[in-house]
């Protein structure tokens, strides 16, 4: 007969088992523990995420510790999202005006918070030098025997010494989500659908994957993260495999509010079913990568719309947008008509902000870990 205690060994073991591993088999230790608790916390419920939170707001700019999120809760976002846009050219700052050595810094405060760093790439067009919005078929020049290769190779290296850089004042590297070639299912970048072919994209991320792991970066779980699609196969299309990806998601905005309401959940929550099942058939954990209404013109709209949108499915996070000024801006700022809102919002059982992250402990391994 089996003990109570040899079936709890079991269970436990048989939900080890069932964790999957990041696709990087040499990553770090953290970023694995990462894994793992990103694959738990679904059950919890869903971090919130903002970009560029520590940067700036409305009406600041790189005030140590100023975030608009925690003005207005009392708490930082669980996770914070950065893109490395312009570094591949050498300038010091991104392409919305943040220093790459300050982001550095930023990575290194929300790790210590506890919080999650996921970082995107706008990166430039390899071939012309035109921005990432350049619709050019692109990813022929720059893949193995193309023109540009040389120089779309010399742009990674530029990538990997940035993710190495990412460590704490001891030298323990610190983890990020990496996210690049992002809302491939829409034509406005030169890796978008009507930009190349299926085979094209994925040769273009296998590539890249290999030569990140080859460079030394090990410190990165990789995020694939398609604009709207139409259906599980559009969504798919173009997935590089599961043995190049850890996360999957989408970036789909709010827009014509209040016209469009309705159909922005429908819409929303349609992608997030083809999502989940696509995530429990691949192992993968699932994120809403990117949304949000600019400007926040629906008062209710965190506890009216998001929550009730996303709160049955098992995402692991969702993000919004970059606050940059009074026009375009997806968190509120003390004095928002918003803000009363986003703050029951953030207290929400089944909603993450700063300080129930921090409790998890997610760069540690499980066992180390405080549970509730
Ligand atoms: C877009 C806008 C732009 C910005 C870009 C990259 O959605 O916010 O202003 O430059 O993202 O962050």
């Amino acid at each position: 007969m089996f003990s109570r205690l040899s079936l709890y060994f079991f269970f436990i073991g048989l939900t080890a088992y069932c964790q999957s591993m990041p696709v990087d088999s040499l990553c770090t230790p953290e970023t694995r523990n990462l894994y793992t608790h990103l694959q738990q916390l679904v059950q919890k419920g869903i971090l919130f995420g903002h970009q560029d939170d520590l940067a700036y707001g409305v009406g600041w700019r790189g005030v140590a510790g100023r975030s608009d999120v925690q003005s207005v809760t009392g708490q930082y976002p669980a996770v914070m999202g950065w893109d490395l846009g312009h570094i591949e050219t050498g300038k010091t700052e991104n392409l919305d005006s943040v220093p790459f050595q300050k982001i550095r810094e930023y990575i290194r405060f929300a790790y210590k918070k506890g919080c999650i760093n996921t970082v995107s790439w706008h990166l430039n067009n390899p071939y012309n030098g035109k921005s990432s919005w350049d619709e050019t078929p692109t990813i022929k020049y720059i893949l193995p025997g193309g023109e540009s290769h040389a120089t779309f190779k010399s742009w990674l290296v530029i990538v990997a010494d940035f993710l190495k850089s990412l460590k704490t004042e001891n030298g323990t590297p610190i983890p990020v989500i990496f996210r690049p070639y992002h809302e491939h299912t829409g034509s406005w970048f030169w890796w978008g659908k009507k930009e190349s072919t299926p085979e094209e994209y994925i040769t273009l991320w296998r590539f890249t994957e290999r030569f990140l792991q080859e460079q030394g970066v090990h410190n990165v779980l990789y995020a694939y993260s398609s604009a709207e699609f139409s259906s599980k196969e559009d969504f798919l299309e173009r997935y590089p495999g599961d043995t190049y990806i850890d996360i999957i998601g989408f970036d789909t905005y709010h827009r014509d509010a209040p016209k469009e309401n309705a159909n922005f959940v429908a819409n929303t929550r349609r992608m997030l079913t083809d999502l989940t099942e696509i995530g429990k058939i691949h192992n993968k954990v699932c994120a809403l990568t990117e949304t949000g209404l600019e400007s926040l013109t629906e008062k209710n709209w965190w506890t009216a719309i998001v929550y009730p949108m996303v709160k049955d499915y098992p995402l692991s996070y969702v993000l919004v947008w970059r606050n940059a000024n009074t026009k375009h801006h997806y968190a509120p700022y003390p004095g928002h008509a918003n803000a009363t809102d986003f703050q029951t919002f953030s207290k929400m059982p089944k909603v993450l902000f700063e300080k129930k992250v921090a409790q998890e402990q997610v760069y540690k391994s499980g066992t180390g870990a405080k549970r509730k």
